[in-house]
């Protein structure tokens, strides 16, 4: 059941990486988070790479950590801030580094550290049959891999404090209008809406768009005036980049601009 607890495909411009152990949802074990890392370090050394897209095979997205692992040293018990500190916190800090946008498609159900994966994606689509679940006040955790970070920031305090501490699910379209997610699309549309949206971006300024990530995390804790800053900082960039220079062209010439993506 493990031996590939990812999937990797190519296609024109970005990748598809589908978390694969449906019959438990998907949850991780650290044989996928160690797969999934270098899936992710290979995308990203991978210059033609664009966007990546992640997903789950089966009925799931992913239910968060395997919990038959942690049954497995009987009376002793483990160190979770081991796991997070060497499996959950690298891979949303690499989610977010990532120089160029990541997508998720929630094909199901996404719980416990599942769900922060997800939202740690730089669009969330979510099929409309899938919903999102803190299970962590279910069994004494608190939200990781960044959730008490994402939720109050997504749909305010009151809500995040709901979801957190009363661990129940919240359905796809109720996650869109409350601004947690993107947008909720018909279960069998999603993959089609979510690779179109790929594909975009596998034509799209790479470099405009990797800027446009770090500067939206850095305004999370910049004040204005330091915001203000950045933004001229990365514009100078911006501005030096061939995809800019293409933009413009393009725009002038009244036709549709050839992005190339180089990261810089
Ligand atoms: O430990 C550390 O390193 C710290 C890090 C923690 C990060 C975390 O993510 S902690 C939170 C862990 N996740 C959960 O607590 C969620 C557990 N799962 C559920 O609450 C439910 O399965 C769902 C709400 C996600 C879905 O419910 P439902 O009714 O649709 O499905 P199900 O029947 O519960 O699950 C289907 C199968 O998947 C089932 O196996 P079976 O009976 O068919 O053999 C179930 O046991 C298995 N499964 C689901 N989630 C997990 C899992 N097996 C192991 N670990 C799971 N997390």
């Amino acid at each position: 059941m493990d031996e590939t607890p990812i999937l990797v495909e190519q296609r024109a411009g970005y990748r598809l990486i589908t978390l694969n152990r449906p019959q438990r949802l998907n949850a991780f074990t650290e044989a996928m988070h160690r797969a999934l890392m270098a899936a992710l370090a290979e995308a990203e050394a991978d210059t033609n790479c664009r966007a990546l897209l992640l997903t789950g095979a089966g009925r799931g997205f992913c239910a968060g950590q395997d919990l038959s692992d942690r049954l497995a040293g009987g009376d002793q018990r483990p160190d979770l801030g081991a796991t997070i500190g060497t499996f959950y916190n690298p891979l949303v800090r690499k989610l977010r580094a990532l120089p160029f946008p990541v997508v998720a498609a929630v094909n199901g159900v996404a719980a416990g550290a599942g769900a922060n994966i997800a939202l740690a994606c730089d669009i969330v689509l979510a099929a409309r049959g899938a919903s999102f679940v803190q299970a962590f006040a279910r069994i004494g955790l608190v939200p990781d891999s960044g959730g008490t970070w994402f939720l109050p920031r997504l749909v305010g305090a009151a809500r995040a404090r709901g979801l957190a501490m009363l661990a129940e699910p919240l359905p796809a379209e109720k996650a869109e209008s409350w601004g947690l997610i993107w947008k909720a699309v018909d279960d069998d549309k999603l993959m089609g809406e979510a690779e179109k949206l790929c594909a975009q971006f596998a034509s799209a300024p790479t470099f405009g768009l990797a800027q446009i990530k770090g500067a939206l995390d850095a305004s999370e804790t910049n004040e204005l005036d330091a915001q203000l800053d950045l933004e001229r900082e990365l514009q100078r960039a911006c501005g030096f980049s061939p995809d800019y220079a293409e933009g413009v062209r393009a725009f002038m010439e009244k036709r549709v601009p050839n992005f190339t993506g180089r990261r810089g």
